[in-house]
């Protein structure tokens, strides 16, 4: 295997955090693999510290040695930056558990990077966690940090960073940072919390975050309406943003994905007869089920208002992110575009993709209001790669995420929506960074970094 670690290395980590939290061999084995099984790496080692201060002492022995680190929260990523791919030490944050008490004076909450998103949502019952995901009980406070998360009510309460009121975190020398005091004001230098927020972990390693709770939002309205394609449901989108008070989420998927998540998870499709798109939207507040109703009109529609039926209405948008796994590996790719361009990239980007591929699978949906298109694609069997993992990680061969990337580039719009650049887009980047901004990028890395064993591969260094 490549990088194996000299016994002396091993034992020093085993002396911070205990033998049973080195990890190595098949034990390792499952921190080395993402979630699409897209990109699988190999780890030397997996360290799994209890506290801070062990995140400290393995990160200055990692500097010392000069070993590669890829940081792992709940390994929910979906561009290969939270795996090993070059042969890095695995350092996971799941142990960092510890979830403070809710402050009554400020509705915020200090968080463990270990902490479920889904635990920091139910931590005060009138308080909520403003970043919703599909993912929400796997995926930890620190990887949502460090991806700037986004999700199903951005238009609402933004990504992770907007709910991000200090942090903790460790360089790679093993200096602890801390600024969680939580303070709404605090002009007092560098906002470096914002900064870590979406740095995909090659600049710190967060311990902790400190984050803003929003009011838990009384008696909300799904309702699921049928469309005749992309236009009419950004229109009505645009209409819901502006005359929906309580508008919490607008999103899109197509019957393509539906089809597929009926044929193989069974889902009973919400509408008789079924339309060529959906637009989901949700809603609080009084008046919420007058207001979705209004902007309904006459088209086909499903609404639910208990927990039951509208986990029910979610369903056929949460799970859209498996559909495309039905059929193979599938690249995950996560585009916004300017507002007055989400129409145009809804309707051609599948086009753009089979024009690289004809034999490519290609499922769309995602969030309308934020300019935001999941783009989930299955390669054709006869790419160079195909659906398999290839060496450097990313899957298949560059041609999807070429015509994809460029289109979205002369679109004026932005190759990482949510998920971030990792492995799967590092090629991609000059295409909307330009050389000024990846060397700033560079600097700003060594500043922080300048052992330069943080997440090497991903983003410039
Ligand atoms: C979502 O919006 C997530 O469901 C995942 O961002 C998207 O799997 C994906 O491509
Ligand atoms: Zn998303």
């Amino acid at each position: 295997m490549p990088g194996e670690l000299p016994a002396g290395l091993l034992r020093k980590f085993a002396s911070v955090v205990g033998e049973a939290h080195v990890l190595t061999g098949d034990a390792a084995a499952g921190y080395a693999v993402d979630w699409t099984g897209g990109f699988t790496g190999h780890a030397p080692a997996v360290l799994r510290p209890r506290d801070t201060g062990q995140v400290a002492a393995l990160l200055a022995l990692c500097a010392d040695a000069g070993v590669a680190v890829v940081p792992q929260g709940g390994n929910t990523g979906l561009v290969g930056g939270g795996v090993p791919l070059h042969g890095e030490v695995v350092l996971s944050l799941a142990r960092l558990d510890r979830l403070g008490p809710v402050d009554p004076d400020s509705g915020q909450v200090s968080a463990g990077a270990g902490v479920s998103l889904q635990q920091v949502a139910d931590a005060d019952p009138a308080l909520d966690l403003g970043v919703f995901i599909a993912s929400r009980h796997s995926a930890t406070v620190g990887g949502a940090v460090a991806t700037n998360a986004g999700g199903l009510r951005v238009l609402r309460y933004g990504p992770m960073r907007a709910q991000l009121r200090g942090i903790e975190a460790v360089l790679s020398g093993g200096t602890v940072l801390s600024h969680m005091s939580g303070l709404v004001k605090d002009n007092t230098g560098y906002d470096y919390p914002s900064l870590l927020a979406g740095s995909e972990g090659t600049l710190a390693v967060i311990t902790a975050a400190r984050l803003q709770l929003v009011p838990r939002m009384a008696g909300p309205v799904t309702a699921i309406i049928g469309v005749d394609g992309p236009g009419e449901a950004h229109a009505l989108a645009r209409r819901a943003v502006r005359e929906a008070g309580g508008l919490l989420s607008a999103e899109f998927f197509t019957q393509a994905g539906l089809d597929l998540l009926a044929e193989h998870a069974g889902l009973v499709p919400p509408l008789r007869p079924p339309t060529p798109a959906y637009l989901l939207l949700e809603a609080a507040g009084p008046g919420a089920d007058e207001e979705l109703a209004r902007l309904a009109g006459d088209r086909p529609v499903a609404v639910a208002t208990g927990a039951a039926e509208r986990a029910r209405l979610w369903a056929y948008r949460e799970r859209h992110p498996e559909a495309a796994g039905f059929l193979g590996v599938p690249l995950k790719l996560d585009v916004s575009v300017p507002a007055a361009h989400w129409v145009r990239l809804a309707s051609e980007v599948t086009g753009v993709v089979t024009g690289a591929d004809p034999g490519a699978r290609v499922i769309t949906y995602g969030h309308v209001a934020d300019g935001n298109l999941h783009v989930n694609v299955v390669p054709g069997t006869d790419v160079a790669g195909g659906s398999v993992a290839v060496a450097g990680g990313s899957v298949a061969d560059g041609r999807h995420q070429d015509a994809v990337f460029s289109f979205v580039a002369s679109l004026g719009g932005s190759i990482s929506a949510e998920h971030g650049i990792g492995a799967l887009k590092a090629r991609w980047l000059p295409l909307v960074r330009s050389d000024a901004e990846r060397a700033l990028f560079a600097r700003i890395r060594a500043a922080f970094d300048p052992a330069g064993i943080l997440n090497p591969r991903v983003l410039p260094r």
